[in-house]
């Protein structure tokens, strides 16, 4: 393969295994499963690659002018090397690092950190790229040759043993043992002290002690898949969002849950019968870790929109899409 085209190849590779990741963050269940089909291959296409890319580097690095930066394409093959490394840590079962740590966080972490180096890479490297070239990569044949590639992967990846696994890939830990699961941060948010005599929740302005929470038992059994690497269902206890908040005005586009450390997320209006704002996990009061006073359960949504802490929830006129896909704290 000639080298334009095995850059070219890298680019694209890189720029789905990115997208794919995200995107599999966003969903829940099986359509994550899907998207991490691809992302998988991807990931394997990028290995592939090695040898060929190797012999690019040599020879530009071997050159009597060197590139001026050429430590930062260095840093870029290591951090992908990290990354990928990681990434096949988890799905090979060996999801759990350390301390609060997982693979899952090592791979992602480690992707994010290369992205600038990689921008830069191929910003300060003009790419000429000939149309012939697009053209014969756009070929009937081609397209064939790389779905019944796909395909055979993909079938590979879907039967593979997938023992104690969510689709999402998440491994299963604490089910029915709240206190086994792990507690866990989105990324900077700490656990606040609240006293469960003071704690108020303001519901749509109006405030409501969490003794008065804590009278209600409706229970829905669902699964919390975090995108750290792994899920665990509970049966939890609370209150339906919606016999807290009511109809849903006509002019409310978006239901606003608001944790006493500042983090967030807002849901389509139409979501409102499916949440509850839970006080308890297997009839036992949730812990500090957990949410304690209160935490919402969104039942089919991936863990981060479980807002723990909650201090507030009202509709809004602003639509739901109005907030980053994913939180900033
Ligand atoms: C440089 C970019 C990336 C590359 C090359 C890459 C590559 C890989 C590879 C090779 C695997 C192992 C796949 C398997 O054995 O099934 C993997 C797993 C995974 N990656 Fe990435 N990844 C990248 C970035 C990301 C990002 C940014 C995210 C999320 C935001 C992400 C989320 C995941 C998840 C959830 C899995 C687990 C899949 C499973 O358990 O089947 N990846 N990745
Ligand atoms: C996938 C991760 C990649 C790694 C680890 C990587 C690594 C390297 C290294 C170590 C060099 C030689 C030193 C240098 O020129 O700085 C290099 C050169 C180069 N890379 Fe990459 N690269 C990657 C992706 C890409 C992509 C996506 C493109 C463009 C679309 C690209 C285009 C180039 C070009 C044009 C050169 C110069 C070749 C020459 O001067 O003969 N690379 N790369
Ligand atoms: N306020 C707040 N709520 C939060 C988070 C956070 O960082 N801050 N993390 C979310 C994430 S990413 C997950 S997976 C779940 C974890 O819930 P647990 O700690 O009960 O396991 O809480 C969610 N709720
Ligand atoms: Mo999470």
């Amino acid at each position: 393969m000639g080298g334009r085209r095995t850059n070219l190849a890298l680019l694209f590779l890189l720029a789905l295994a990115f997208l794919t990741g995200w995107l599999a963050f966003a969903f829940f269940g099986w359509p994550s499963r899907l998207v991490l089909v691809v992302h998988a291959l991807a990931g394997i296409g990028l290995l592939l690659l090695v040898p060929w890319k190797s012999l690019i580097a040599r020879r530009a690095l071997s050159r009597r002018r060197r590139p001026r930066v050429w430590w930062a394409s260095l840093v870029l093959g290591v951090g992908l090397a990290i990354s990928l490394a990681f990434g096949f840590l988890h799905s090979a079962g060996r999801w759990y690092v350390g301390g609060d740590l997982t693979a899952m966080e090592f791979h992602v972490g480690a992707a994010i950190c290369i992205l600038p180096f990689a921008v830069w890479h191929v910003l300060a490297r003009p790419l000429r790229v000939r149309r012939a070239e697009v053209a014969a990569l756009l070929t009937r044949r081609s397209f064939l040759r790389l779905g019944a590639f796909g395909a055979a992967a993909a079938g590979a990846l879907l039967v593979l043993p997938q023992a104690r696994r969510s689709p999402s890939g998440s491994y299963e830990l604490g089910s029915f043992a709240p206190a086994e699961m792990p507690g866990t941060q989105w990324m900077f948010d700490s656990v606040p002290v609240v006293s469960g005599d003071a704690a108020v929740l303001s519901v749509g302005g109006r405030r409501v002690g969490y003794g008065e929470l804590a009278r209600f038992s409706d229970t829905v059994r669902c699964q919390l898949d975090c995108t750290g690497g792994w899920y665990a269902t509970q049966d939890w206890e609370g209150v339906w969002l919606s016999r807290l908040l009511g109809p849903a005005p006509a002019w409310a586009r978006s239901i606003l849950v608001r944790s006493v450390t500042g983090y967030s997320r807002r849901f389509p209006v139409e979501s409102l019968p499916a949440l509850l704002l839970a006080v308890r996990a297997g009839s036992l009061p949730l812990d500090p870790a957990h949410g304690f006073p209160a935490r919402l359960v969104a039942p089919g949504q991936r863990g981060f929109w479980w807002v723990k802490w909650v201090s507030s929830v009202e509709f809004d006129a602003l639509p739901d899409w109005w907030q980053p896909p994913f939180p900033l704290q």
